[in-house]
């Protein structure tokens, strides 16, 4: 079969799949009716450093895609009872789901399903039977681009970390999961204390160390699963998963006693510390996403009146 024929790749290639290999965290979607396919592909890309699930049923896929997210799904077209253009429509139908890069694996090599499949927006198509290594190939040619896109569209470009933008549209697919699987999940609202008498004292250079440095630190603390994003000039969000609003409160006041032992920022052989203020608030059924945030921001402005470096629930 050669699905599962090994190509030797040349070391010029090996240079260049070194430049592409599996970033943190990128999950990928395999969805096939055929167990002996989907299973061989979904392990390949697990070894490659994936994380891989699988579904061997439209109505499988659907449910997995409601609850995680992916970086890029493969799709076989013919597939019962519903087929893969069923579900290829419901993700293109989708705001949360029409970016994830999308690959057709058909059985037929079949110039209407390519024609249908690119119309519909899918991404790629190959077909059945592949090579391995070109279907990798091709899934890193996705991902790459997929990378660039979300640098330039949803990264906030002097922290790294994400931006208002991607921050908006993560936090409404986060609280749609919470309605369909209840847990707790709590949102954090972070201000630096006297930011301004850091720029005024020490210049805007500083000030954006400072910056850099506390994104670093608060990404270094938080679980990957925890969505951190700039929220403006010196204000970040947290959205935790799975976390109770004491449970947030402990994570996020054990950072700020890390803050005050550790500076944020060195220039020039000064180490610069600082403290924030910030206010936490457990996500409660009927909450809109609005009234989320101003409660978090509510209890952030409590932390500033009560004298600032702390955590308000
Ligand atoms: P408080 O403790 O009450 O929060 O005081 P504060 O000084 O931190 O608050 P204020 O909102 O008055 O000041 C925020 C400052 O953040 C003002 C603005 O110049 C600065 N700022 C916003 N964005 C940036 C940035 O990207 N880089 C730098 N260096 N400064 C920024
Ligand atoms: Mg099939
Ligand atoms: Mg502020
Ligand atoms: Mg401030």
């Amino acid at each position: 079969e050669m699905y599962g024929r090994e190509l030797e790749l040349d070391e010029q290639y090996e240079h260049l799949y070194r430049q592409v290999s599996p970033q943190r965290d990128e999950r990928l979607l395999v969805i096939d009716d055929d167990d002996a396919i989907r299973s061989y592909l979904a392990q390949r890309l697990a070894l490659e450093g994936y994380e891989v699930d699988e579904a061997a049923d439209v109505a499988a896929a659907q449910r997995l895609l409601r609850e995680r997210t992916y970086h890029l799904v493969t799709l076989d077209l013919m597939m019962r009872p519903a087929s893969g253009y069923e579900l290829l429509e419901f993700m293109k139908e989708d705001p949360t789901l029409k970016w994830i890069p999308l690959m057709i694996v058909s059985a037929r090599d079949d110039v209407q399903d390519k024609v249908r499949s690119f119309y519909l927006g899918a991404d790629d198509f190959v077909a059945k039977p592949f090579h391995y290594e070109e279907m990798h190939a091709r899934i890193c040619s996705l991902l790459k681009r997929t990378r660039t896109f979300e640098q330039l569209a949803f990264r906030d470009p002097l922290t790294g970390v994400y931006n208002r933008r991607y921050f908006d549209h993560q936090i409404q697919v986060e609280l749609d999961r919470i309605r369909r699987y209840p847990a707790p999940i709590s949102l954090v609202f972070i201000d630096i204390d006297r930011f301004k008498s850091i720029n005024d004292t020490h210049g805007h250079h500083v000030g954006d160390l400072v910056l850099q440095g506390l994104a670093h630190m608060l990404q270094h603390q938080l679980r990957s699963t925890d969505l951190l994003a700039r929220f403006g000039g010196e204000e970040f969000v947290v959205v935790m998963p799975n976390t109770s609003g004491a449970d947030a409160q402990k994570a996020v006041e054990a950072i700020l006693a890390l803050a005050h032992k550790e500076p944020v920022a060195q220039n020039e052989g000064e180490s610069y510390r600082i403290t924030f203020s910030a206010g936490v608030t457990e996500w409660r059924p009927g909450m809109t996403v609005e009234a989320w945030i101003a409660q978090s921001d509510d209890a952030m402005y409590d932390a500033k009146q009560h004298g600032r470096d702390q955590v308000v629930l």
